[in-house]
């Protein structure tokens, strides 16, 4: 999950569940439409003349919000595949078919939360109620548990409530927590956020931020100004900008990430909530058409509730074959 200065990986706490998990819950949570394709498409003979067989892929692919471009890239590349001989059966289609949406949605630099800087500053936007708090808990547990310390900063000052949710999170991570009063300046919390953990000699700092506040261009604003904050006080900070998409939203999501990838450079998508959806196509939307990856999933509310993203893990877990 964390990409570390000497180079490895920080170790992972066993999760209780494994992936399994998700992919049952992704596949109990398949539209009927979308199983009915995958119990025709298993074990028969695929006619790549039969153009029903295409248009039910192709449906299958916008109904799990891939959207419109990546849906027509998969296409193409099936097609070009049947054209030249090398898809016969149902099942070398459908593994094709997963083979292509994994490459797609696999980053080429390295997927892992960069945290080499020593503090690493992580920001964290994303609409409210997209999980922005939940996932910047979970990020500091899973910092605790492979041996790192930690400072939330709660550049949200815009509603009150915010602080009090993001330092119980803080508590429950073990994580030091800096704020201001409810009101105050977030990029001034920002920056003492950054300056505690300099202080104090914490490994990372995570700051989270306000979601709405009275127009768009207020809220892209201040995110720019609480980057610029930050940039001042270290140099190549942040090292991650970390957007909060919830699944559940679908094709908004898309939106979203457009909107915030013009006022800061998005480093990764924490895609949440995928525990209540089957709609994961959103991550191919996002990294086809933004080149933004997907670097963290939301599978739950609770702490340990969060995993690295895998390509491959996904794409099977959405269109594996119906049992
Ligand atoms: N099921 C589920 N709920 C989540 C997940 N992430 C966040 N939530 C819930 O979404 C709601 C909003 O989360 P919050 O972190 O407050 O969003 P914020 O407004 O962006 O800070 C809360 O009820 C969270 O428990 C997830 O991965 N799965
Ligand atoms: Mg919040």
């Amino acid at each position: 999950m964390f990409r570390t200065a000497d180079g490895e990986d920080a170790p992972e706490p066993e999760p209780e569940e494994t992936g399994r998990g998700l992919f049952a819950r992704l596949r109990d949570n398949l539209s009927r439409s979308r199983r009915a394709m995958a119990q025709q498409l298993a074990g028969v003979m695929f006619d790549p003349a039969d153009t029903e067989v295409w248009e039910r892929l192709e449906e299958a692919l916008l109904l799990s919000d891939c959207g419109v471009p990546a849906t027509v890239t998969v296409i193409e590349r099936l097609e070009a595949d049947a054209d030249a001989g090398r898809l016969t059966t149902a099942d070398e289609l459908s593994a094709r078919l997963q083979q292509i949406i994994a490459e797609l949605m696999t980053p080429s630099d390295d997927p892992r939360i960069d945290i080499t800087a020593h503090p690493a500053v992580l920001l964290v936007t994303g609409v409210n109620g997209t999980g922005k708090t939940t996932s910047i808990g979970k990020i500091a547990w899973h910092l605790r548990e492979a041996g790192r310390t930690c400072v939330i900063g709660a550049a949200d000052t815009f509603r009150a409530a915010a602080g009090e949710q993001l330092e119980t999170w803080a508590q429950r991570a073990g994580a030091d927590f800096v704020s201001s009063q409810s009101g105050g300046d977030p990029a001034a919390v920002a920056f003492d956020a950054v300056a505690a953990a300099e202080s104090r000699d914490r490994d990372v700092v995570i700051v989270d931020t306000a979601g709405r506040l009275h127009t768009q261009g207020h809220l892209m604003d201040e995110l720019r100004k609480i980057h610029r904050v930050i940039a001042g006080r270290i140099d190549g900070a942040p090292h991650e900008v970390l957007l909060t998409i919830d699944a559940t939203t679908g094709q908004n999501g898309l939106q979203q990430a457009r909107l915030f990838a013009e006022a800061v450079e998005v480093t990764g998508i924490v895609l949440t909530k995928l525990d209540g959806t089957a709609k994961g196509g959103i991550a191919l939307a996002i990294a086809h058409e933004l080149g933004i990856p997907v670097k963290l999933i939301g599978i739950g509310e609770g702490i340990e509730d969060l995993r690295p993203f895998d390509p491959a893990d996904f794409a099977r877990a959405l269109f594996a074959g119906g049992e």
